[in-house]
């Protein structure tokens, strides 16, 4: 069989000062950092839709990427060659994990039944693609956006007919993602949202989500799926206005609809600078409420006001992450998945191995400097200091629901004027500086 790579071969590892750009020059699979190897701690995927499916369009143009893998008037010829292609390059770049969306993998068809058909073929083709490589799925996922049919929502839809289509997709994606062993399956509410509140009925829309996440749960269980279920916030795009805001939205979401404990989040970067927030707060936020699940690992432009999928290279972002992650006790089920896509004008083949070789290396850097920012407590020491008053007899007196208004007024009348301390951030960030080198 031939190959869609060829002239590249396995990329290895060389070290810091290797001038090779199909090396990686940080990440070392084999080497431990703390009590794990890099690759346990990173579990790195490729994302099919992005690597494999996207030619570079965007809004304002079509694809300007040719693939060979595309090169045929058969939708499944094309679906073979380009699974093929994908678990070469899997191969080829070293990854563990892969993740994919139903309609990436196999085309639609004009009715349900051979569109499963369709699916079901190429996920034996998977099957024993992933046996020979050893390559695994780390979450499987069902497109809910782009058929014409989802234009108003798939479970927050108007209508209870595209309702149900969505259960059936969902169902089969499921099925297929147990099939091929994944370790996870992601909620991502790609059109639950609005584009205007004139023809929206929110509330209902609402329940309908929390419904159909519910049967979700009840199917899972039904067929003993065993991997773990996350929820994908992102505020809005292609909505107006996307109900799964941030972690924040998604949690409160969750907790009303009783669905806490069978879901964790999937925190992706560019979706966090969308709704405002810093890569770190979404992680950080999840993590403190014990749901930090897995990371589609990206970036997005602050100059442009759209998801523009970048790969990772920003080192501060890379280590912040992983800060919270080590701290949060690393990946269980989930892993970092390059939910990225090369530019427009990288159109050559080897490119998807200089954005992929990229951001491992940046993720092995700030995954070293956070293991040392970790061992060295600089910062616990800081924050452990700052909260100190909370590990008084007093503060836990409060923190354990001992103490009333009145007793803290009375305190607070006898003992006059708190003290105050410096939060020493400029300090804290100069330190910061020292690490990242
Ligand atoms: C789109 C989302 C999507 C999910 C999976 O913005 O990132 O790709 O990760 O449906
Ligand atoms: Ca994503
Ligand atoms: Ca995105």
């Amino acid at each position: 069989m031939s190959e869609f790579f060829p002239g590249v071969s396995r990329i290895q590892y060389e070290g810091p000062d290797s001038k090779n750009p199909l090396a990686f020059k940080h990440y070392n699979a084999d080497e431990k950092v703390g009590n794990k190897t890099m690759r346990d701690h990173l579990r790195f995927a490729v994302c099919y839709w992005h690597t494999f499916k996207g030619l570079g369009s965007d809004p304002f143009g079509p694809g300007t990427i040719i693939r060979e893998y595309n090169n045929s008037s058969d939708p499944m010829a094309v679906a073979e060659m380009t699974l093929r292609a994908a678990f070469e390059f899997f191969s080829k770049l070293g990854v563990g994990f892969w993740c994919f969306h139903d309609r990436d993998i196999a085309p639609e068809a004009d009715d349900l039944a051979t569109t499963n058909e369709r699916l079901d073929k190429i996920v034996g083709l998977a099957k024993s693609l992933q046996k020979q490589t050893g390559v695994k799925l780390l979450w499987g996922t069902a497109n809910l956006f782009s058929h014409r049919r989802y234009m108003a929502g798939a479970a927050t839809n108007p209508s209870p007919y595209v309702f149900a289509h969505a259960a059936a997709q969902v169902k089969k994606a499921m099925t297929v993602t147990k099939e091929l062993g994944g370790a996870g399956y992601v909620f991502w509410g790609g059109r639950e949202g609005y584009d205007t509140l004139l023809n929206t009925d929110m509330k209902r829309e609402l329940d309908h989500l929390g419904r159909f996440l519910n049967m979700a749960v009840e199917y899972k269980q039904k067929i003993g799926f065993k991997g773990q279920f996350y929820i994908e916030p992102k505020p809005k795009e292609p909505t107006k206005h996307q109900y799964d805001f941030d972690a924040g939205a998604c949690y409160a979401f969750l907790q009303k609809y009783g669905l806490v404990e069978h879901f964790k989040m999937n925190i992706e970067a560019n979706h966090a600078t969308l709704a405002g927030h810093t890569f770190q707060h979404e992680l950080e936020f999840a993590a403190a409420n014990g749901i930090l699940g897995s990371i589609d690992a990206n970036r997005g432009d602050l100059l442009l006001g759209w998801d523009t999928d970048q790969f990772p290279t920003d080192l501060y972002d890379c280590t912040m992450a992983m800060y919270t992650v080590l701290k949060s006790g690393g990946f269980k089920t989930g892993g970092l998945n390059f939910d990225a896509k090369v530019r427009r004008q990288s159109i050559e083949p080897v490119d998807l191995f200089h954005a992929h070789i990229g951001g491992m290396d940046a993720f092995a850097r700030g995954l070293k400097i956070a293991q040392k920012m970790v061992a060295d407590k600089t910062f616990e020491k800081v924050v452990k200091e700052r909260y100190q008053g909370w590990d008084t007899l007093f503060g836990r007196k409060i923190e354990r629901g001992k103490a009333t208004f009145d007793e803290l007024e009375a305190y607070t009348l006898k003992n006059g004027e708190p003290a105050v301390q410096s939060g020493r951030q400029e300090m804290l960030e100069n330190i910061l500086n020292e690490y990242i080198r």
